[in-house]
């Protein structure tokens, strides 16, 4: 997905041109993946431009650096306020922020303690993640053979940025065979989550996600989701779930901050249910861009207003 390049960046304290946001080639970070990084969208309503759940990405965000053991330079309320700050000075309406703290230049060797953190925000517009219909018509899926990470190899909750060589390689294949998308098993077999999505299986009118401990990030979209299931009166069970049962639903999506709420409409060539977005999906989705979008009610209180 094509970047839309904005004015600033906000670089350790201070906003840059977007040209001038460079660093050295031997940041520790782009040796070893030592970053911790957020993705945040905000939406344009009648109100005014409304960052979409701003205090639990940033409280993630400080959670991740916690698990990399990686010292942010600043509170988290000074990240919140930067992260307003960077939407601000850049007019945007709807777009993508991306926060990220790294490990920059100072030593080389695998300790990343002795290099110094950065922390940057950047924010930009930023289409549908997984191409314009998606939303509508839905995607076609792989089961990879990439499994994700077992629970004593990398820490899954975190967003760290070496865990995406992982889904790096889910979805390269995913693509060479034809997929627009690919979901990955844990080390049990278990049904785990997408490149960069967490799943919903919905099958006789329940509602089923894997649990935390299948290998999946704790996404704030697959929490927004289980708010707003359970407030329609849906049973939401956080469960492990076997691979058949993803031949067998009667919908499926994806859901993320890139990803937002995404229908799939077939799995390893099988069709998803009827092969097109379910009415559960449906109404999830109505729900969840009916608040994103401002046009119903802010009922959880999910919106900041920029
Ligand atoms: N699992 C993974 C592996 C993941 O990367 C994401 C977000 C999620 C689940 C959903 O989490 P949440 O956004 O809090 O609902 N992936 C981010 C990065 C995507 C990218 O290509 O970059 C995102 O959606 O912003």
């Amino acid at each position: 997905m094509p970047i839309k390049e904005s004015q600033w960046i906000w670089f350790d304290g201070e906003f840059v041109p977007w040209a001038d946001a460079k660093v050295h080639v031997l940041s520790h970070a782009l040796h070893y993946g030592s970053s911790v990084f957020e993705g945040i969208r905000a939406y344009e309503t009648p109100r005014g431009v409304a960052i979409f759940r701003l205090e639990p990405h940033v409280k993630r965000l400080f959670n991740s650096c916690k698990i990399a053991r990686m010292p942010v330079p600043y509170t988290p309320e000074q990240v919140s306020e930067a992260i307003i700050e960077t939407v601000r000075r850049n007019e945007l309406r709807s777009c993508y922020i991306r926060p990220l703290v790294f490990r920059g230049y100072e030593v080389l060797g695998v300790d990343p303690r002795k290099c110094p953190v950065h922390t940057v925000i950047a924010a930009f517009e930023w289409g549908t993640y997984l191409g314009s219909e998606a939303l509508e018509q839905g995607v076609d899926v792989g089961i990879s053979s990439w499994r994700r990470m077992a629970p004593d190899t990398f820490p899954a909750l975190a967003k760290i940025g070496g865990h995406y060589i992982n889904s790096q390689f889910m979805v390269m294949e995913a693509r060479d065979r034809g997929f627009t998308e690919a979901i990955a098993l844990d080390i049990y077999g278990y049904v785990s989550e997408g490149s960069g999505e967490n799943l919903f299986v919905i099958r006789d009118g329940v509602i089923y996600t894997p649990p935390l401990g299948a290998s999946i990030l704790g996404g704030i979209t697959r929490d927004s989701v289980i708010t707003i299931a359970r407030d329609l009166g849906y049973e939401v069970r956080e469960q492990l779930i076997p691979r058949e049962m993803l031949y067998i639903a009667d919908e499926l999506f994806f859901t993320g901050t890139a990803a937002e709420v995404t229908p799939i409409r077939s799995v390893d060539g099988q069709p998803v249910g009827e092969g097109r977005r379910g009415p559960i999906t449906a109404r999830i989705q109505e729900q969840f861009f009916g608040i994103t979008q401002g046009k119903l009610p802010d009922r959880y209180g999910w919106l900041h207003y920029v």
